[in-house]
Order: structure tokens, then C-alpha cells, then sequence
């Protein structure tokens, strides 16, 4: 069982570090450099184009990370009284993940990161000690937290550099099921994340036991560094020399990546990414050390309306297991269990079945649904799904199906003796309709009361592969000059985002510190997928002031830039 924190039981980081704080933050110049350039930004609140970068003095005055505003929300915040003391050591070193040994990142030198359960209203303080050999971050997602405590570099902080620490303190006010991750880099691609369980004593528990699947692609470690997949991305896939031994696995079947699964790669094949070396550039095939390009062509998925991903993965993980050797969650025959899907992945959708049940779906995101059964279930990078079932009698397979990419990740559900199923199963459930957020309803408690939006702000994704220019209204975000794609809002606003995918590429779009319900008559959602050509209108209420990110959860499409924009508030 992985580790778990609550009150009063957790482990001490013994790092000798220099603290940095809010007012370090301050003293750093950041906050002012951040609001100097916030500063630049026009005063329209209701234009649908963004304010332009350069726009002399007398622009509007927004709500950074150390503003009143800020420590007021917080103070308004609910709670219980408790605190609930954290630490995550992010560290360098090598990880099993079932018989594959990998030089990678995590926390604690586990995958999944430890578990973080409190109570809604309880105090979550955390410090996070970097022994990584870069600077890093903590972004808690979904929480709508207190903006400092957002963990963007550049933005809400000043990156926390190798060998130094950040205490993060902050009010978890909605239940739900959520996950802490980096914000810096591609390092989310590596072993750094973990879930984060909000747990409300008021609300109904219908079930006997409850379980935390977290969904990961892997690569580092066998041959490629995220870092170095994201230069050969950028490098492009035009002039890519593909091996004729790797074709396309939409039309092969991708048997030699299967093949592949049991191969257990050298520790020299890693790019030691431990020894905190820059990333060395892939060859001008693209191909690197394990002889295998990263890049993916030419996985497709109906479901996700068409690309599905370009990155070629070597293997896909449940709680940080790869297939051959899974984790099994025990049962007894008719016990009720509450599932808590968690997608990881940087370029990975998810299709998950458990052979021989249907599943309930719950919450997605945090937030309550109307129940609704599915026999499979489509989640997005970013994403949290709950379920429920009710466990039959026998040993069987859950499944995450790496959408478009035939290949899978395996967990074992086991209530009796029995034959423990085939690494390359593939349960019937995953072959029948599959649930998406969109045939979702909220729950009363999820919906937001009606009213017409006071500001709307339309989003077009642009960009493609071929020239890795994804961006937002035609432009790439760049971290030095957010005001080039910051949307402006007031405290109290209704705000309607509409994402309007322009690119042959679904994207799954997050909004930092709120939840939006997706319109008209969706779920409550901080995640949602927009596939090609598809629009999707997002509507929340501007009740957590500061600045906020939304973005493109692919990790390569926004590596702190990229399909990235900023919701600021001005007073
Ligand atoms: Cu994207």
C-alpha cells in the first residue's frame, strides 16, 4: 500500500534549506516584476480579444499573488480547525515499477507520490524539500486555493531552485478527488505526482472501501528524458525517418511495442536524468539511445476525434506498475467500492473497464454527478472520474486502455482464488459504449445557479504538429509577458470561457482555482476535453482572486508556454 499522510503521521524531510516564503516572494521583486508587466495590460474587461502586450500605463490594477484580496479569500474560507503537516521530498534516483528499474523523478522515490488525504476545511501544510538537480513546484490541482499557493513559477512564485525548500499552506475547501503534480518544465512526465483526497464527513459514503487509481504513459528512463521527447517534438515530425520495424501502430497493432513490455532496459540506457545533465539532443532521425523514436504518427481514436497522441510510450502504468506486474486490489463478492480515477499522463487519454462489472460514475473532477453506469469510461490527461461497483465474485481485470494507441495499463481486482488474467487483456466492457463527460449531469450541489455571463472570452486552440506552434488565438504563451494572453475579470463576474478547437488535436483544458460547469447543462469541471473542431463553454464564478493559468493539460503543448493564457483579476 502506498504511504499515506494524514495529521500527525508523516515523514520529515531533514533537508538543510533556505525558506523561502511569501515575503521572500516578495523581497525576490517578483511579485513586482509580475504586476510591472501586469500593469501593461489594457483595462477592457469585455473585449473578446486579449489586452495587447505594451500597452502604455493606466491599464487596469490586478490582483497578484501577494494582494489583499488574496489573504481575505482565505480568511473567508471554511475550516475545520485542523492542520494536516505534509512532506514531499522530490528526489532523483531510480524507481521499480515492477520489474522495469527506471532512473526518474518522484516524491519519496515512490510512484504514485504519497497519498494526501484531509478533511474539507482542514489546513494542508506542506513542505516540499527539491532535491531534484532543478528548480521545481507544487500545482494542486483543482483545489481552488489561494493564488500564492498555486504553484506557477513566474506567476504565483518564484520557482523553489535545487536544494532549497517551499512550505505551501493552504485551505482545502471542496471534497473531491484531486492530484498535486509540478508545475515547471515537463517534469509531470517523470514519477513527480500524487493524489490529494479532500474528504467531507457530511457527505453520504455508500460504499465498504475505496481505492485510488492514478494512470500514467511512461518514457523516462528507457532511453529519453521528457526533455528530450520535447526537443524532438519541436524538431517536428516532418523529416522524422521512421524505422520500417516501427510502423504505425494504428495499422500494425503496435506488436513490437507490446513485445517490448517485458524488456527490462539496462540502468545504462537511461539518460541519467538523476545526474541533473542537460538534455542531449536526439539524433537527426530522432532516434535516441534505446534506438526507437519517441515520436508517435498516426495514432488515431474516433473517440477523440482523431490524433490521439505523439508520443510513443514504452509502457503505461497503474499506481506505477507496469503490466506484467500489476497491483491487485482485494474484495470480498458484494462489497461496494468507490474508485477514484486519476489521469497522470502527459499525452495519454485513457479508455478504463473493469472486466466483468459495470461501473457507476459518481463525481468527475471532484464535484457529484447524477449517477450514471458505464461500462468504459474516456478520461483525459488531468481528469478525475469517481465510480462505484459492485465486486463479483472472481478475479478480474481493470483496464487502461491507452486510447489510440493500443497498448494498456493493468491493475488486478480480486474477491476469491482464481487465474490472474493476461498482461495484454482486454476486457469486452472496454468495446462497448464509452461514458464521456459530455453525457454527464450535475448534481444539484455542482450546478451553478443560472445567470448570464458578464464577461465571455473566447479561446481559439491553434497550432499543429508540424510547426509545434499550439497556442491560443494564434499565439504561443510566453511566461515573460503574460499580458500577451491574459483575460481580465472582476470578483463577483459570471465568466464564460469558450474553447474553440481550430487544430486536428484534442486538447484538455484546465482552469486553475476554479471550477467551471461546462454549458449548457454539464458537469462541474476543472478539466475538459475539446476535440477537433469542437467548441466547449465554461462557465464560473470569479470568487478566488489572483492570477490564474488555463491551459492545455498535454503536457508538450504547454510547457510553461505554448496553449497557455492567463485569467487575471483586477479590482
Ligand atoms: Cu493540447
Amino acid at each position: 500500500m502506498p504511504a499515506s499522510f494524514r495529521a500527525g503521521r508523516f515523514r520529515k524531510v531533514t533537508l538543510p534549506v533556505t525558506h523561502i516564503d511569501r515575503r521572500t516572494l516578495l523581497r525576490s521583486g517578483l511579485a513586482a516584476t509580475t504586476l510591472g508587466i501586469l500593469g501593461a495590460a489594457t483595462g477592457c474587461t469585455t473585449a473578446a480579444a486579449p489586452p495587447k502586450p505594451g500597452t502604455p500605463a493606466g491599464g487596469p490594477h490586478l490582483i497578484g499573488p501577494d494582494s489583499p484580496q488574496v489573504a481575505a479569500a482565505e480568511a473567508a474560507r471554511h475550516k475545520t480547525g485542523s492542520v494536516v503537516p505534509v512532506a514531499l521530498a522530490a528526489m532523483a534516483g531510480p524507481v521499480d515499477l515492477g520489474g522495469v528499474v527506471v532512473s526518474t523523478w518522484s516524491y519519496h522515490g515512490q510512484i504514485p507520490g504519497p497519498e494526501i488525504r484531509v478533511r474539507k476545511g482542514d489546513v494542508v501544510q506542506a513542505a516540499v524539500g527539491n532535491h531534484l538537480p532543478d528548480q521545481t513546484t507544487v500545482h494542486w490541482h483543482g483545489i481552488a486555493l489561494r493564488n500564492d499557493m498555486d504553484g506557477v513559477p513566474m506567476m504565483t512564485q518564484p520557482p523553489v531552485p535545487a536544494g532549497q525548500a517551499f512550505a505551501y499552506r493552504f485551505t482545502a475547501n471542496d471534497p473531491g478527488t484531486y492530484w498535486y503534480h509540478p508545475h515547471a518544465g515537463v517534469q509531470l512526465d517523470r514519477g513527480l505526482y500524487g493524489p490529494l483526497i479532500v474528504e467531507d464527513p457530511a457527505e453520504p459514503a455508500p460504499y465498504d472501501q475505496e481505492w485510488t487509481v492514478v494512470l500514467d504513459d511512461w518514457i523516462d528512463g528507457t532511453g529519453y528524458t521528457p526533455g528530450q521527447v520535447l526537443t524532438a517534438l519541436r524538431q517536428g515530425m516532418t523529416g522524422m525517418n521512421m524505422p520500417s520495424a516501427a510502423p504505425s501502430p494504428s495499422a500494425s497493432g503496435m506488436g513490437g511495442m507490446t513485445g517490448m513490455t517485458m524488456a527490462s532496459p539496462s540502468p545504462s540506457m537511461g539518460a541519467m536524468p538523476g545526474a541533473g545533465m542537460a538534455p542531449k539532443s536526439p539524433s537527426m532521425s530522432g532516434m535516441g539511445s534505446s534506438g526507437v523514436t519517441p515520436l508517435l504518427s498516426g495514432a488515431a481514436s474516433r473517440l477523440l476525434g482523431g490524433d490521439a497522441g505523439d508520443v510513443r510510450y514504452p509502457y503505461y502504468l497503474i499506481n506505477g506498475r507496469v503490466r506484467t506486474a500489476p497491483r491487485t486490489f482485494t474484495g470480498r463478492r458484494g462489497q461496494r467500492v468507490r474508485i477514484r480515477f486519476i489521469n497522470a499522463g502527459a499525452d495519454t487519454a485513457f479508455r478504463v473497464a473493469l472486466g466483468g462489472h459495470t461501473m457507476t460514475v459518481t463525481h468527475t473532477d471532484g464535484f457529484p454527478v447524477i449517477p450514471k453506469p458505464a461500462a468504459a469510461l474516456l478520461i483525459g490527461m488531468g481528469e478525475r472520474y469517481d465510480v462505484q461497483v459492485t465486486l463479483a465474485d472472481g478475479v478480474f481485470p481493470l483496464v487502461a486502455m491507452a486510447e489510440g494507441k493500443n497498448s494498456t495499463a493493468l491493475a488486478v481486482v480480486s474477491t476469491a482464488m482464481g487465474t490472474p488474467p493476461a498482461p495484454d487483456v482486454l476486457p469486452r466492457e472496454l468495446y462497448r459504449p464509452v461514458t464521456t463527460s459530455y453525457a454527464l449531469k450535475p448534481a444539484a450541489t455542482s450546478a451553478l445557479s443560472a445567470r448570464q455571463p458578464d464577461v465571455t472570452y473566447k479561446l481559439r486552440l491553434t497550432g499543429g504538429m508540424a510547426r509545434y506552434d499550439w497556442g491560443i488565438n494564434g499565439r504561443s504563451f510566453d511566461m515573460a509577458q503574460p499580458g500577451g494572453l491574459r483575460y481580465l475579470v472582476r470578483q463577483g463576474q459570471r465568466v464564460r470561457v469558450i474553447f474553440a478547437n481550430t487544430t486536428t488535436m484534442y486538447h484538455p483544458m484546465h482552469i486553475h482555482g476554479h471550477t467551471f460547469q461546462v454549458v449548457p447543462g454539464g458537469p462541474r469541471k476543472d478539466t475538459v476535453l475539446v476535440l477537433p473542431r469542437q467548441q466547449v463553454a465554461c462557465d464560473f464564478d470569479a470568487g478566488n482572486p489572483g492570477q490564474w493559468m488555463t491551459h492545455c493539460h498535454n503536457l508538450y503543448h504547454s510547457p510553461e508556454g505554448g496553449m497557455m493564457a492567463v485569467l487575471g483579476y483586477q479590482t
